[in-house]
């Protein structure tokens, strides 16, 4: 999509923190960090949202989850803990419409869920 912020991302057409690329998805610092590791992993192919997933992106959706493990064991809070969200839709809180997953840690969460 040529007006998505995180395609251009993905396109080195805008700049961003890229802490991890492949072949199918980017990660990249939050402009806005609400902890001291906040990590955004998306994939590199425009898919809305969550609701956008079909069965052939199950592999991808599963590699999201894996490259969000593996980089919070590369900033040293996998053993502390950490959150992983993924914001769906208006009541999900979801701002940009490329479906990212949030990779949040380096202190206690505080918020509750809902
Ligand atoms: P969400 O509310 O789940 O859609 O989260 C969107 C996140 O994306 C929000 O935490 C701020 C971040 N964000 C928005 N625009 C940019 C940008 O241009 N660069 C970076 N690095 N992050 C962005």
């Amino acid at each position: 999509m040529s007006n998505c912020i995180f395609c251009k991302i993905v396109r080195e057409e805008a700049p961003a923190a890229i802490v991890y690329r492949d072949e199918q998805v980017t990660a990249f610092r939050d402009i806005h960090p609400a902890a001291p590791t906040h990590i955004l992993i998306v994939p590199n192919r425009h898919i809305d949202s969550v609701n956008a997933l079909t069965a052939e992106d199950e592999s991808l959706a599963g590699h999201l989850l894996t490259v969000a493990g593996q980089l919070a064991a590369r900033e040293g809070i996998a053993e502390t803990g950490y959150r992983v969200i993924t914001n769906t839709g208006p009541h999900g809180g979801q701002t940009v419409s490329h479906l990212h997953v949030h990779l949040i840690g380096g202190q206690p969460m505080r918020h509750p869920m809902g």
